[in-house]
């Protein structure tokens, strides 16, 4: 850690209020730049601290950066790692209000169950199956704090992960029986594939980026609870959208699920 506890602190509300006010801030490595990872999930954990004192709950947790296609878009090579809150889930086929984000992108996501909890380190791909309940689409609308939706690793680790807003399809389906690594995903915006993958397109099995969080985790004397529900990561590279935009996601075996931006 290199920063301090109140530099930490008056981080976290400038991103919040970015958040809640959507709009767009400088990355904070500009006047920082010898923060460390430490500092930089300091201050992601004191937004959630802020939140949670304000009564939001927390409803999931995601991976981000794990496939070759978003760390090539972002310019970066090592997973991260975020939480979700309530106010960020959409019913599936419901709407986004786009005023209240800054410049949102989508990504279609194969989103895991949990039914035991998940310890590092040492977790691996065949734990995280064992302790996997099902699994369904979701579409992960992330919207980038920082300008032009440009940041290094530490920015935007601290800004969350650009976590934003998400919306799970509605059909779950058991592990047994499905090779993830296989399945294949086509998102659609206003009915046309703009982007198009499949499941091990995610390091190499969507299951290795639960395993990876739990192992982070882990590192933290922390572990992924039994029921957490749990975004693996963009499968490609994520999509701009603007009002009026429908985006539908469909994955093999998994069903589909969307959302409209109004
Ligand atoms: C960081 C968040 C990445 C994913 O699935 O890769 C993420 C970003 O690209 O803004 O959620
Ligand atoms: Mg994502």
């Amino acid at each position: 850690m290199t920063l301090s506890q109140q530099t930490i602190e008056q981080l976290a509300e400038y991103l919040e209020n970015a958040e809640l006010q959507a709009h767009e801030v400088v990355k904070i490595t500009e006047a920082h730049p010898d923060m460390d990872w430490d500092d930089a999930y300091a201050i992601q954990a004191e937004i959630l601290r802020r939140k949670l004192a304000r009564g939001k709950r927390v409803v999931g947790l995601k991976a981000g950066l794990t496939s070759r296609g978003k760390m090539k878009q972002m310019g970066v090579e090592t997973p991260v790692f975020g939480w979700l809150v309530d106010y960020f889930s959409v019913p599936d086929g419901g709407e986004i209000e786009t005023a209240r984000l800054i410049h949102p992108k989508v990504e279609p996501e194969i989103v895991f169950v949990t039914k035991r909890a998940l310890k590092g380190p040492g977790c691996h791909i065949g734990a995280v199956l064992a302790a996997t309940d099902f699994v369904m689409p979701g579409i992960e609308i992330i919207d980038s704090r920082y300008k032009d939706f440009k940041f290094d690793l530490k920015s935007v680790i601290a800004d969350n992960c650009s976590s934003s807003r998400f919306v799970l399809g509605g059909q779950a389906a058991p592990v047994a029986g499905l090779d993830l690594r296989t399945l294949g995903v086509v998102l659609e915006k206003n009915g046309e594939p703009v982007a198009i993958g499949a499941g091990a397109a995610v390091l190499g099995h969507p299951a290795a980026a639960i395993a990876a969080l739990a192992n982070h985790l882990g590192a933290r004397g922390e572990e992924i609870p039994a029921g957490t529900m749990i975004l693996s990561g963009g499968v490609t590279e994520a999509v701009s959208v603007a009002a009026g935009d429908n985006v539908s996601l469909r994955i093999q075996s998994l069903g589909s699920v969307s959302t409209r931006f109004v």
